[in-house]
């Protein structure tokens, strides 16, 4: 490791001890920006990369509720507001039993280059709780939600900070969430993104991920003169991220043929056609069961306990959870004839992992670009709450395919090395980086 790196990560382990996925967003973030730093002192005199990694504030809190037996439950709550130079911290909000500091953390710095790379004015946060929706009836949940935001409303606003969805959180609970908050401010604003369309949501936001990373997986192939249609495709996760991206696979003329949640996945060598995706949205999305239902009725084969990843693909687009692929599943990918891998989810591929695509030259498109198109349509709905008009289903589509294009753009600018091969990794953690750390400057010590 280059000893710059090793000596700036030995501070960050010291002072966030046992923080395992924020030391591995930030060191992967480093390895890309020390060299840069070393060309351009100023930003190393201003020392951004010790503030940037250094949430600006850290909120911690008590969430009681109650279940439908009358027993009383206790999470914990977290918002990080990780960098605002840029815009109103903006990020989603996860509810997952894995949920602690490290981890919001790690989402909530990647969250800060990522929406810099949007070209939109948005800074970096992300928030949660170890609350568990499985299992939960909606009452339990609407519950839930009203006593956390009973505390997160202080501390968010408009203008302020912006939270969404992520695992866990869907239109269900944004819509709980923004209930209690307007009854808390008694305002109605765009306090928070993903909200029903009736009530100030706009159109594409619950594509807008999965179409997303999609553009983005066909803007990679353009570059080697190859796309989507004719492609086999490996997806994982059965979620908000998977479907639509499974959606506009199958729309570009790509064959989907995996589907998975935290049991297992299906392989389905037909493809995962519209139909049959209706038939996922259903059983996840109303019935919120699992995803060995579509074996049982398709007659297709269930692997329990198994990640997709040894299944032959010519594309592989990881929408599920970090680090569901590791240094073994990539050299398979890889042996497997895998020539691009678009991450729908965050920091999905282990560092070993990386290593194997890079050392490989595949296309790889890591999280921070490849998925930024659901922050950025989150964008696209403050900009029409803010102006209290909304746009068309097309409007909205057209400009995140625009955006994913420039993003794509700037990792080009950004990441291209002397032999020609795009390293998006560089590309987009630089040019994420650029924007916000002359904000930084600009704005003096704060
Ligand atoms: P959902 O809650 O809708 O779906 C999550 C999916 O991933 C489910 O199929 C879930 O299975 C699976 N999953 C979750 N945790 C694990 C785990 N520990 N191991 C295996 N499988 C798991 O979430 P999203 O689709 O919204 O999010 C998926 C990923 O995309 C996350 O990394 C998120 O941060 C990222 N992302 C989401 C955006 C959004 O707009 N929603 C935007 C950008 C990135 P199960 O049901 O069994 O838990
Ligand atoms: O990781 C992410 O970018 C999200 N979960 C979406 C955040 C948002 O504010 O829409």
């Amino acid at each position: 490791m280059d000893p710059r790196v090793q000596q700036f990560m030995a501070m960050i382990k010291a002072r966030n001890p046992g923080e395992n996925e924020f030391h591995q967003a930030v060191q992967e973030v480093s390895e890309s920006l020390i060299p840069f730093i070393e060309d351009n002192p100023k930003y190393k005199h201003a020392k951004i990369l010790e503030r940037i990694a250094e949430p600006e504030r850290t909120i911690i809190f008590r969430v009681p509720w109650l279940d439908d037996k009358g027993d009383i439950q206790i999470n914990r709550g977290f918002r990080i507001e990780m960098n605002s130079a840029i815009g109103p911290y903006k990020g989603g909000l996860r509810f997952h039993p894995t949920v602690n500091l490290g981890i919001l953390k790690f989402l909530a710095f990647e969250q800060v280059f990522k929406n810099s790379l949007t070209t939109l004015p948005m800074g970096g946060g992300k928030g949660g709780s170890d609350f568990d929706p499985k299992g939960k009836s909606d009452n339990e949940v609407m519950r839930f939600c009203q006593s956390f935001m009973t505390e997160l409303f202080r501390h968010i606003g408009a203008d302020t900070d912006v939270p969404a969805g992520d695992i866990g959180v869907g239109g269900r609970e944004i819509g709980f969430l923004f209930g209690q908050y307007k009854r808390l401010k008694n305002e109605f604003t765009g306090v928070l993104t993903g909200k029903g369309i009736e009530w100030g949501g706009s159109l594409i936001r619950p594509e807008a991920t999965g179409y997303g990373v999609t553009y983005f997986a066909a803007e990679m192939l353009s570059t080697r003169d190859e796309c989507i249609k004719g492609k086999t495709v490996c997806i994982s996760g059965s979620g908000n991220v998977a479907q639509y991206a499974t959606e506009k696979v199958t729309q570009l003329g790509g064959k989907v043929v995996t589907s998975s949640d935290s049991n297992g996945f299906v392989y389905d060598p037909d493809g995962i056609d519209p139909e049959k995706l209706k038939f996922i949205m259903e059983l996840k999305n109303v019935k919120r069961g699992r995803i060995k239902e579509y074996a049982d009725k398709y007659h297709v084969e269930y692997f329990e306990g198994k990640t997709p990843w040894g299944i032959k693909c010519d594309i592989a687009m990881p929408n599920a959870t970090q680090n569901e692929i590791d240094e073994e599943d990539a050299k398979i990918l890889v042996k497997n004839g895998c020539i691009c891998v678009a991450e729908g989810a965050n920091m999905p591929s282990t560092p070993g992992a990386v290593e194997v695509f890079l050392k490989a030259k595949i296309l790889y498109g890591p999280g921070k670009a490849a998925n930024a198109g659901g922050v950025a349509t989150s964008g696209l709905e403050m900009t029409q709450n803010s102006m209290r008009l909304p746009w068309s289903r097309e409007e909205v589509d057209e400009r995140l395919h625009t955006i994913m294009k420039n993003i794509h753009a700037t990792c080009v600018k950004f990441g291209t090395g002397d032999d020609g091969f795009i390293n998006y990794v560089n590309g987009a953690n630089i040019g994420g980086f650029v924007k916000v750390a002359n904000a930084m400057i600009a704005q003096g010590l704060v």
